[in-house]
């Protein structure tokens, strides 16, 4: 292709081609570029032609493949809002102006109870496995700092998302965050930050999560919602301490778990309030309680957060919850009453059941009282028309959750792990065992201790249930046979003590047996972890693909071999992030035109003109399809 450029140039071509012709062209390496990016969508384009999307987890292909309709939004006066530039007013000036204590004290000030949109996070990790791409997210962006400009923060990084954006989605989580920012200026990004194990599955060494930290406030973040998944206080201190540093606004969330008003559980009102006195002696901005199964019913909400209200008046509380059981919008309307200045929405079409409640229906239920949350609520139902459409093209990951689900007050699990466990069990044709997981996952949990169950936990509680239903061991089984079974890894990190120290210690003789003679830590596993070279990091990673960023390393950090595997994805294919979803999930009719922004200014104007026949001798095929009205074609290895 660089040759056809060269002398196709119109210099070149005049005949005025001199020797520094190629240093003083510049635009004919991109020239070059954006031919090498379009042969590399091609690529892409015509195996998904052939053998449809490999991307894992999907099934069928979307419901919905026409085109969008984007919402017009309009002021209370009926006058049409213009979108061009996005939205400047919002609660982040003050943060950008004042800094994170002067910001959770304007929080705290504000009479109404503040929302969070959780609809780029939490909602489609656990609606949609996470499955929602940054082009689908940048779509709605600039109308969403319109109507969620009064919003306290947008949730959306962090999470699942980090890892699932490089090894599903083939994106760069960094570029995403980058794109949004500009997007949004005005409203807060709030991320999700697991401790001491950052966006990873288990601990990570401190100064790793202090340079992954240090780069998402430079790029956008501004409050970090940090836990961890034991409510280990060691664990959660690296954390609170890295967003500290980074000059975020630190809202450390203690996990509910449980039910507080049952005198048999385990954890009561007095465990949280101690909880909280440790976060607050640590210094967090904003005190989070991050009801990750939804199992804050809306009598303990209103006297867990009246508790901590009374005991810390001037700290803002924030409640996360979701709508597994269908309580979601009590408890949310019980925690604004009992003086929470934030609680946690989601848009209406991606909301309820394990995604979080429906905007609407908050809105609706604090509107015009003394908690108002100061939304316009015909400007967030416009966004939802958007989202009820995203909706269907995400369908081939839906778990076809049909209602809530009120057991979870007896298995406890978190929103998100829900979805993926009926997901798995529908996939594996295992309906009938899904109850018979339920309850493994209740039993599978008293083994352990009664552990606070959240990522990574609650894996731990979740492959042990998996393993005790396809083993067909009981409760007694598991206690009798620990010496002989060959547990699942994660149950051996669990009590290794990789994940940090349980509430009460580990269940014995159960952990001793099951470790047969491993190590086991009574310490943070920070402490036995070597820092890392980060300097070396980034020359190794330059090396291989040429160059390196801070973000690359972060990325590398958290998941090295994800990240290698997205960066040699992202070599042969190039940046699909561009490509719009339908396309990248599957392949668009013969004629159908279509155009693909590749670069700012570079369209692409691509259609499938045929699929050709496969052939004997080579099993593959040549695809052809029209760009910019020149007729393309690749060879496709045929794989079904
Ligand atoms: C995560 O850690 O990704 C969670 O959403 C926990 O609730
Ligand atoms: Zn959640």
């Amino acid at each position: 292709p660089f040759l056809v450029s060269l002398i196709t140039h119109p210099t070149f071509i005049d005949g005025n081609c001199w020797t520094t012709f190629i240093d003083d062209t510049p635009g004919l390496f991109s020239l070059v570029g954006s031919q090498n990016r379009a042969q590399k969508l091609l690529a892409y384009l015509g195996d998904v032609a052939v053998n449809g999307s490999s991307i894992k987890g999907q099934i069928g292909e979307p419901k919905f493949k026409g085109q969008i309709i984007w919402p017009q939004l309009h002021t209370k006066e009926g006058e049409a809002i213009d979108v061009t530039e996005p939205c400047q007013h919002g609660w982040r000036n003050i943060l950008l102006k004042e800094g994170p204590e002067a910001f959770a004290k304007a929080i705290r000030n504000y009479k109404g109870c503040l929302l969070m949109d959780t609809t780029w996070r939490d909602a489609h990790q656990s609606l949609l496995a996470t499955r929602v791409r940054t082009i689908d997210l940048l779509g709605i962006a600039k109308e969403t700092s319109y109507a969620y400009h009064n919003a306290y923060s947008l949730e959306c990084w962090g999470g699942a998302t980090f890892d699932v954006a490089m090894r599903f989605l083939y994106e760069d989580p960094w570029d995403r965050l980058k794109k949004m920012r500009k997007l949004v200026p005005n409203i807060p990004f709030q991320m999700l930050l697991r401790g001491a194990n950052g966006v990873a599955y288990s601990s990570l060494p401190d100064n790793a999560i202090y340079h992954f930290c240090e780069q998402a406030r430079k790029y956008g973040v501004d409050i970090f919602r940090v836990f961890d998944a034991l409510n280990d206080i060691d664990q959660l201190e690296v954390g609170i301490n890295a967003v500290k540093k980074a000059g975020g606004v630190v809202e450390a969330a203690i996990c509910y778990s449980g039910d507080m008003l049952n005198p048999k559980k385990k954890y009561n009102l007095q465990y949280y309030l101690d909880l909280v006195d440790k976060i607050v002696k640590l210094g967090t901005h904003v005190i989070g309680i991050k009801d990750m199964a939804g199992v804050l019913r809306p009598r303990a909400a209103t006297l867990l957060v009246g508790s901590i209200r009374k005991k810390y008046p001037d700290i803002p509380i924030h409640v996360h919850t979701h709508d597994s059981a269908g309580t979601g919008v009590a408890s949310m309307a019980a925690c604004a009453a009992a003086g929470a200045d934030a609680v946690d929405t989601a848009t209406d079409s991606m909301s309820g059941m394990t995604s979080q409640p429906s905007v609407g229906a908050v809105l609706a239920s604090l509107e015009g009282g003394p908690h108002d949350p100061g939304l316009d609520h015909t400007q967030v139902r416009a966004i939802d028309t958007y989202w009820a459409q995203l909706r269907l093209v995400y369908s081939p990951f839906e778990a076809h959750l049909n209602g809530p689900d009120p057991e979870v007050y007896e298995h406890e699990i978190p929103g998100g792990q829900l979805t993926n466990l009926i997901f798995q069990a529908t996939q594996l044709g295992l309906g009938s065992q899904w109850a018979e997981t339920k309850k493994a996952y209740e039993q599978a949990n008293d083994l352990l201790g009664d552990i606070v169950k959240v990522t990574p936990t609650s894996k731990v509680v979740g492959d042990l249930a998996q393993f005790m239903v396809s083993n067909k061991l009981s409760y007694n089984d598991v206690i009798k046979k620990a010496g002989e079974l060959d547990f699942p890894g994660s149950v051996l990190e669990f009590f290794e003590g990789l994940m940090g120290q349980p509430y009460g210690g580990f269940p014995e003789p159960l952990r001793t047996r099951a470790l047969r003679g491993r190590r086991k830590l009574d310490k943070r596993p920070g402490l036995f972890l070597e820092p890392l070279d980060l300097k070396k990091i980034k020359k190794d990673i330059a090396e291989k693909f040429g160059s390196a960023s801070e973000c690359d390393v972060a990325s590398y950090t958290m998941y090295p071999k994800v990240f290698e595997g997205y960066k040699n994805f992202v070599a042969k294919y190039g940046d699909l992030s561009v490509l719009p979803t339908k396309y990248f999930l599957a392949r668009p009719d013969i004629g159908e035109e279509f155009s693909v922004e590749i670069e700012k200014g570079k369209v692409l104007i691509l259609k499938l003109l045929a699929i050709g026949p496969l052939s004997d001798q080579t099993g593959q095929r040549e695809v052809f399809y029209e760009m910019n009205g020149e007729v393309r074609q690749v060879t496709v290895d045929d794989n079904k």
